[in-house]
């Protein structure tokens, strides 16, 4: 059971050896995994259900000829075959994406990446399904494709979305933030300048679990139930009902146990579009999985920039601003998920953690013949390239000064006092106290010794590298008037019952993928009345029983979400004061707080616990004026600002001179997410952040050949870390609350995604100064390190 097992202090509150609902409690979800009881979307099996599956495009880029499946249909197990040109009569060929564009569902005129969606097949069982995919006979006419982003816009360039009224090119948007003019003049009289072509390559989210849908309709009463791996049900529903033309309350979203998202999730793909269409067709539940290949193939990528950083700086080493252009390749269709008003995400908060005179970034997007997404693993919308910028560049600096790179850091911070901190690209970080988290990092992984060490072994033609990176992330999209994903404010919804007998249940917006959320926001609810997690249900992920809201990612659930459990318990007490002082008889302004008890001040021991108050609100003493017979409070929460954690990360690698295999022996990580409220599962999601970071600084990586074929379609190609590559991580963590959450708790899901890449590149270069090395682009695989120390091209 979930028993107290560590108290921390919580500076956030007034008492400080307060946890938030008993601290490092277990997760309550386990037991459930472990016994192999979780119910993922595969485990659903609903009556009389049919099996589809997607014939996908082998070329990037061709005219769409002609679609044959007339062998198919004749397959005996097959009960429907969707083309393009089937759902053109439905209207639902294309698909708005979250960013304005659209999407092909199947394709109708030509295919434009490798493993597009052509048709679909709908049969008695997958097998089936996938034998009469080989049955269809479709013609391609080939086109040249544009793989390279940098030749996308060239004139003459193949127009990729020859769909769309007026696309004469391959252009997407431009956007830019900051003040030019500004930038320019401080560069202009900067006693040093240093430049770099940094490149964030594509990679892949990968979680364990696939995308898939089951969608159940029922034609008599017109509903649609649709199971879904979805980061954000209610937002799913809501498009559903607009793409679809099914009435949003006839629709059911589900997302049951999900194995992991990490942004993978938060877009609609073709897949569960078309289950739906197979089921109004068939009149039958239609699920649809697709494999490991697929998955890699066409779901959400992410990054994929090439950018071009500038830092100017005095002699002494005073960053003075920093400058960027950015090429995006968005794929063949803009489907990136970010809030309408940022196309390139929140990079604009490239500035990182340092106090600059002037910045300007502009970023161009454009399209090439690849899969589209652009926006998913644990990316906070983009900080992940902006945090890899800065941070590359600020060594890159470090190495032109012959500077340590820990204590060019240390010069340049935000200071404490300067909090809230307006950057110069308008981003408002509410808090932040940079220096103790970089001193700690720097102490735990004894920073002195190790340069004292590296400079011996390198003495001896050892390669030994030890990389920095300090990060400030911005999680917690909106506040609404801000913040909207298709027309959606991103705000969340909390719902709060007390039963009568005292215990409880909170319904949440948000969606876990694996964050524990069943735990943590008990454990919330737990603080704020009394109420210990165990006896707290969690409930999410079907939009008939859980409020509006916009869903998990951007990490904000907690800044988002976990505000409006806070708030909607607060709802509760102030309720549970009323109901209280007619139960005792006297006026609620004579009694105070404990944890789990409103008492007459002055005689502590009369007085009545949540439970028992919740037992008189469903009980026949009689209520005040306008108090309802029940516990119960619902909040939609709008933050008023993001929140803002950081982190100071140290990577040691060591470099086979003869292999160029890098070899990650220590990382320290030490972050601040505010107040903690579950410790272990912080450090849970930092220590497979921090995996997340070593496997794209070193092995992951989507590439393409010249045709367009992907090249990192299975996980004999896409590489992901195992414990066999990462060390053991070394944490540790500092406090500053956030001074708008109420609860004080910043996000913390992506930090260590955000924050250890450059770590880790970082070192790597480090260990490569002696070749007179500056830079070098992710993944640093053994082919690329020892073509980097031969003064070679950079293998693919
Ligand atoms: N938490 C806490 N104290 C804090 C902050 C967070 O105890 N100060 C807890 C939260 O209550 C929650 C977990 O840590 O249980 C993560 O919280 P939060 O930072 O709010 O992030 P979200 O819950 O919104 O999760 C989203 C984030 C994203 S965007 C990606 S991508 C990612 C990540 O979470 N995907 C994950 N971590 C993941 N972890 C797992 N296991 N699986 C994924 O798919
Ligand atoms: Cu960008 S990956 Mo997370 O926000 O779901």
């Amino acid at each position: 059971s979930a028993m107290p097992q560590e108290r921390e202090p919580n500076p956030a509150l007034s008492d400080p050896d307060r946890p938030i609902g008993y601290g490092r409690v277990q997760r309550k979800e386990d037991p459930r995994f472990i016994r192999g009881r979780g119910r993922y979307l595969d485990d659903i099996v609903l009556p009389g259900m049919l099996h589809g599956a997607i014939l996908r495009s082998p070329v990037a880029h061709a005219r769409l000829v002609s679609v044959d499946t007339t062998e198919a249909l004749a397959h005996p197990k097959v009960r429907a075959v969707v083309t393009g040109k089937d759902l053109e009569g439905l209207n639902l060929a294309w698909a708005p994406t979250l960013s304005a564009d659209v999407q092909a569902v199947l394709a109708t005129d030509k295919v434009r990446f490798q493993g597009q969606e052509v048709a679909f097949v709908v049969a008695d069982d997958r097998y089936a399904a996938r034998d009469a995919l080989e049955l269809i006979d479709v013609e391609y006419e080939d086109l040249p494709p544009v793989v390279d982003a940098r030749r996308a816009l060239d004139p003459g360039a193949p127009v990729i979305r020859d769909d769309k009224e007026g696309q004469t090119d391959n252009h997407v948007f431009d956007w830019e933030a900051g003040d030019a003019a500004a930038t320019d003049a401080v560069f202009a009289r900067a006693d040093v300048v240093v430049s770099e072509e940094v490149v964030y390559p594509r990679v892949h989210p990968a979680p364990m679990e696939t995308c898939g849908a089951i969608a159940d309709y029922e034609p008599v009463e017109g509903r649609l139930t649709l199971y879904e791996t979805s980061q954000a049900p209610h937002a799913h529903r809501t498009l559903f009902a607009m793409v679809a033309g099914i009435p949003e309350h006839k629709i059911r979203v589900i997302s049951p146990d999900i194995g992991g998202g990490f942004g993978n999730k938060v877009g609609i793909y073709p897949g569960y579009i078309l289950a739906v269409v197979g089921s109004i067709v068939t009149g039958r539940p239609v699920k649809w999985v697709e494999d490991r290949s697929e998955n890699l193939m066409s779901t959400s990528f992410a990054r994929d920039y090439i950018m071009r950083g500038e830092v100017a700086a005095t002699r002494e080493g005073k960053i003075l601003a920093v400058r960027t252009t950015v090429l995006a390749d968005h794929g063949a269709f803009n489907a990136t998920a970010q809030p309408t008003k940022y196309p390139a995400g929140f990079f604009s908060i490239f500035t990182g953690s340092y106090d600059l005179e002037a910045a300007h970034c502009s970023v161009t997007g454009v399209y090439t013949n690849k899969a589209p997404g652009g926006v998913a693993y644990a990316c906070s919308f983009r900080v992940t390239e902006a945090v890899y910028l800065v941070e590359r560049m600020v060594d890159v600096l470090a190495a032109e000064l012959a500077m340590d790179p820990a204590e060019l850091r240390l010069k340049n911070f935000i200071r404490p006092e300067q909090f809230p901190y307006r950057n110069k690209t308008g981003w408002e970080y509410d808090s932040g106290d940079y220096e103790p988290a970089m001193r700690m990092a720097m102490d735990r992984i004894g920073y002195a010794d190790l340069r004292r060490e590296q400079a011996e072994r390198r003495d001896r033609g050892e390669l030994m590298g030890i990389g920095v990176s300090f990060f400030t992330e911005t999680v917690g999209a909106g506040p609404r008037k801000h913040m909207d994903i298709v027309g959606l404010g991103m705000a969340d919804g909390a719902e709060v019952r007390v039963h009568p007998t005292g215990k409880a249940v909170v319904r949440l917006s948000v969606q876990t993928q694996g964050q524990g959320h069943e735990t943590t926001f008990a454990q919330i609810l737990a603080e704020e009345l009394g109420i210990p997690p165990e006896d707290i249900d969690v409930v999410h992920g079907d939009t008939d029983n859980t409020p509006f809201g916009l869903g998990t990612y951007g990490s904000r659930s907690t800044p988002v979400s976990g505000g409006a459990v806070a708030l909607a318990a607060r709802k509760v007490k102030d309720k549970a004061r009323l109901i209280a002082a007619a139960m005792l008889e006297t006026r609620p302004e004579d009694l105070e707080w404990e944890k789990g008890r409103w008492f007459v001040a002055g005689d502590p021991t009369v007085g009545k616990t949540i439970a028992e108050i919740a037992l008189g609100a469903h009980g026949t003493v009689a209520l005040p004026e306008g108090v309802d017979g029940n516990l119960d409070a619902e909040v939609t929460y709008d933050p008023p600002n993001l929140t803002f954690p950081f982190g100071a990360y140290i990577c040691v690698v060591d470099v086979d001179p003869g292999t160029g295999k890098v070899h990650v022996r220590r990382f320290v990580a030490v972050d601040d997410c505010g107040t903690r409220i579950n410790p272990m599962i912080v450090e849970g999601q930092i220590h497979g952040g921090l995996a997340d970071g070593v496997g794209m600084a070193l092995m992951e990586f989507i590439g393409f050949d010249e045709q367009g074929n992907c090249l990192g379609g299975s996980f004999m190609d896409y590489l992901i870390p195992t414990a066999v590559e990462v060390p053991d991580w070394e944490t540790g963590y500092t406090v500053t609350p956030s001074p708008h959450h109420p609860i004080g708790a910043k996000g913390i899901g992506e930090s260590a995604t955000v924050g250890s890449p450059p770590a880790v590149v970082n070192a790597v270069v480090d260990a490569l100064a002696p070749f007179g090395i500056r830079h070098m682009d992710m993944p640093c695989t053994p082919a690329r390190v020892w073509a980097a120390m031969q003064g070679r091209p950079t293998p693919p």
